[in-house]
C-alpha cells in the first residue's frame, strides 16, 4: 500500500532548507524563519539533526572534488561551531525552490545582496569556507534527492513523493 504524491497535483514544489551550524551558533533560527515566512510557503517538516560524516558527504556529494570539500564537511557537521546540529526543514508551495533561493542570496556571502539571508548573516572564514547560514535546494531534482536523504516519509506532514510499504527489521531506540 502506498500514497499518491501531492506535488503532481498542482504546480507545487518542495524544497529542503538547512539552517547550518553557524546559523544555530549565532541564534539566528528565529530571524531566518521570520525571513522565510516572507515567502508565504508552508512548512511541511522540521527537525534538529546531528549530522554524521556520512550524511554530510552524501548531502554535498556533487562537490566532492572541490578543494574546499573537507572543510565543507566539517562545517556541516558543526566542527567549527559549538553546535553539532543543523535544523532541517521542508517548505512547500508555488515556485518554492526559486523563491527560497532568491531569499537566501548568492553562495558567496560577500557577493550576496545585503538584504538576503546570506547577505545579512553570512561570512567567509579564514579557512576559506563560505559560512552562509542556510542551505536551499537548487532544483527539483536536487530537492527530491535531498528531502529523501534528510527525511523519512512519515516525518513530512503530507505525502510529497510516492511511497511503498516495506517490512523493516532494524533495531531502534524507543521511549522507556
Ligand atoms: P549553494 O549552497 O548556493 O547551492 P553550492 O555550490 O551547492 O552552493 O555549495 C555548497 C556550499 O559549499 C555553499 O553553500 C558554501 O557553504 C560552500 N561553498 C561553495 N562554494 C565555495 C567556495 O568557493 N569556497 C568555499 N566554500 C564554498
Ligand atoms: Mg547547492
Amino acid at each position: 500500500m502506498g500514497t499518491k504524491p501531492a506535488l503532481k497535483k498542482k504546480k507545487i514544489e518542495a524544497t529542503l532548507i538547512l539552517i547550518k551550524p553557524d546559523g544555530l551558533a549565532k541564534s539566528l533560527t528565529g530571524n531566518i524563519l521570520t525571513r522565510l515566512s516572507e515567502t508565504k510557503l508552508e512548512i511541511a517538516a522540521a527537525k534538529c539533526v546531528r549530522v554524521s560524516r556520512e550524511l554530510a558527504k552524501e548531502h554535498y556529494r556533487a562537490l566532492r572534488d572541490k578543494p574546499f570539500f573537507p572543510e565543507l564537511i566539517k562545517y556541516l557537521m558543526g566542527k567549527y561551531h559549538n553546535r553539532k546540529k543543523v535544523m532541517a526543514l521542508v517548505y512547500v508551495g508555488e515556485a518554492a525552490i526559486q523563491r527560497v533561493r532568491e531569499l537566501s542570496g548568492a553562495t558567496n556571502p560577500e557577493e550576496a545582496d545585503p538584504t538576503t539571508i546570506r547577505g545579512q548573516y553570512g561570512r567567509i572564514t579564514t579557512k576559506g569556507v563560505y559560512e552562509n547560514v542556510i542551505h536551499a535546494s537548487a532544483s527539483s531534482t536536487e530537492a527530491e534527492r535531498e528531502i529523501k536523504l534528510w527525511f523519512e516519509p512519515q516525518e513530512i506532514i503530507f505525502p510529497l513523493y510516492p511511497t511503498k510499504t516495506a517490512k523493516v527489521t532494524t533495531q531502534k531506540e524507543i521511549w522507556k
